[in-house]
């Protein structure tokens, strides 16, 4: 397998959880800056002109973080899901919450603001929304940090996609004016323990 992998928080998702899952894939970067991932090739295997993209054994390609790593954690004896059916659909539960609520947000906050020059020719941008969408994600942080009450990671004692992906956006989020606020003492403590694992080190 070959993952097609870039800058930003998507392509950073799929790095830590193949390095959880230890699975054996193949990086090519392709280069988001230039735009690269817009053009003939890269629309190709993925028609949204995104990173990351994973071509399959059998020559297909699969997009969304979400389903790649579903995929590769079904392909490996890995357990980022969960292994009955009510972890996996916790699991997909809280994905699903922080993908929409958190990581969305988040996301257009950036593309709208510091991330327009770089946006404003490849997607319909609201640069009028741009704070907006910076206080919804601080709102529902501040939301998910009183949930966070008692538990070592977002499914409890599982460490899981829901993990990942939160911490792979905060950090970016760190990077680009939107820190996870010092009030968030639930989430700050959670965020080290992410951070201390072998898998973000990659
Ligand atoms: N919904 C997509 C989002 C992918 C995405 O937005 N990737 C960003 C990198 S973090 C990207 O390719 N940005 C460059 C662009 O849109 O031109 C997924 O789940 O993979």
């Amino acid at each position: 397998m070959k993952l097609y992998t870039g800058m930003g928080p998507n392509p950073r998702v799929v790095v830590i959880a193949i390095a959880e899952l230890g699975a054996d894939v193949e990086l090519e970067a392709v280069d988001l800056m230039t735009g690269e991932n817009r053009q003939g090739d890269h629309l190709a295997r993925n028609p949204s002109g995104q990173l990351p993209t994973l071509q399959l054994d059998d020559g297909s390609y699969l997009a969304e973080i979400t389903a790649i790593v579903e995929y590769l954690d079904e392909k490996s004896s890995g357990s980022l899901i969960g292994s009955t059916a009510e972890e996996r659909a916790e699991t997909r539960m809280w994905v699903r919450r922080i993908d929409l609520n958190i990581c969305e947000n988040l996301g257009s906050g950036f593309r709208f603001a510091e991330g327009l020059a770089l946006f404003k020719d490849r997607i319909h941008c609201i640069p009028q929304a741009a704070d907006d969408f910076k206080a919804i994600t601080q709102e529902k942080l501040v939301w998910l940090d009183g949930l966070m009450d008692g538990k070592e990671f977002i499914c409890g004692d599982r460490f899981t996609l829901a993990d990942i992906l939160l911490f792979a956006f905060l950090e970016f989020g760190a990077n680009i004016g939107q820190p996870l606020d010092a009030k968030c003492e639930r989430l700050q403590a959670w965020y080290a323990r992410v951070a201390s694992r072998a898998s973000v080190a990659t």
